[in-house]
């Protein structure tokens, strides 16, 4: 793929009215998800949930792309059409989730760097045959009042920029996700700080590893306080302050950045993002990349029971097009119930 194709693609991804799905969990993850619903953690039972979001009547209306783990890339649904199939045809980019998760950074009490890097490179090949045109990669970083070090930051930024630089190289498109963790009693302030710093050392090494920034997504935390912080910070002052933080941080050739949502509820994340998208007057496109937020309701709804699937999927296209609305800021509360 040409530097122009990588960068064709990036803008797809945030085309206007649109958002990124995170259905990528790996399988402790999804076990957790359908734990909740008291579903049994199934090959059958993950492809099921899985195909019932993809088979949503409208799904490429709101949604540009789906972020999958490797199982999901590999698997057909029930009449045998493969799940890749079904997004394409549905106007849907497939993505696909190549770290291997946040391990223990050696001499760094509490803190993790991602790991994934050997044969990345075969990988990639292989995921660009089956038809992701883009990737994921997700580092963490924590808060609290002596953690994150600049050695944590900078090793995941570094993993980061490896990972984006091979994409590239494989013509796949890179997300690059840098994930503030929300856990802890800090406040706003202070995750903006981090946020900053995080930010400053993965563009530092994205240029130091010659990435080309057009053709990337960057998909970040919001600027919040810590879950069990005191005094929350409330809509529009999330909003002021994630604003702050990323133009001082982000390139302005960056085409876009997808926010995941890290724990917010479904409407927190919607109204948060409306009210980015409303001030305005940023460079790049604001949108989604959420995981929980988009889907907590509709994996409710479902619960497990084939005769739910039309209810459930209901439930998904409204919960994507009321973030379509946030796009542009033009999303309200008293949507919710239209
Ligand atoms: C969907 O969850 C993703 C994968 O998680 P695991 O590797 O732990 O299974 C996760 O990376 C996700 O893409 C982001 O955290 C955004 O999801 P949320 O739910 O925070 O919006």
């Amino acid at each position: 793929m040409s530097k122009e194709e990588l960068i064709s693609v990036a803008n797809a991804m945030v085309a206007p009215g649109k958002g990124i799905l995170a259905a990528d969990e790996s399988t402790g993850t999804i076990a957790k998800r359908l734990g909740s619903i008291d579903v049994p953690n199934t090959e059958d039972n993950r492809r099921d949930y899985r195909e019932l979001l993809f088979r949503t009547a409208g799904i490429g209306d709101h949604i540009s792309g789906v972020i999958l783990f490797d199982e999901t890339i590999r698997q057909t649904a029930a009449d045998g059409m493969p799940l890749v199939k079904l997004l394409q045809d549905a106007g849907v980019i497939p993505g696909i989730k190549v770290d291997k998760g946040a391990k223990a950074l050696p001499g760094a009490e509490g803190e993790t760097v991602t790991e994934g890097l050997d044969g990345l490179r075969e990988r990639l090949a292989e995921y660009y045959e089956i038809g992701a045109r883009f990737a994921k990669w997700r580092a963490t970083i924590s808060i609290t009042d002596d953690i994150p070090s600049t050695y944590a930051l900078n090793a995941n930024a570094h993993a980061l920029a490896r990972y984006a630089a091979l994409c590239q190289e494989a013509s796949i498109v890179p997300i690059v996700e840098p994930e503030v963790l929300m856990d802890g009693s800090h406040t706003a302030q202070r995750c903006q700080d981090v946020t900053e710093a995080t930010l400053n050392a993965l563009y530092d090494a994205l240029a130091e590893q010659r990435v080309m920034l057009e053709g990337t997504i960057l998909k970040p935390n919001m600027v919040v306080s810590g879950a069990d912080c005191v005094d929350q910070a409330g809509v529009q002052e999330v909003a002021e302050r994630t604003i702050e933080c990323f133009k001082r941080t982000v390139p302005a050739a960056v085409p876009g950045i997808c926010f995941l949502s890290g724990g917010q509820t479904e409407v927190e994340a919607t109204e948060h993002l409306n009210a980015m998208n409303k001030i305005g007057g940023f460079p790049w496109e604001l949108s989604f990349s959420y995981g929980r937020a988009l889907q907590a309701s509709t994996l409710k709804a479902w619960a497990g029971d084939a005769g739910n699937v039309d209810a459930a999927q209901k439930v998904f296209a409204h919960r994507s097009r009321m973030n379509g609305l946030a796009r542009s800021g033009d999303y309200d509360a008293s949507q919710e119930a239209a």
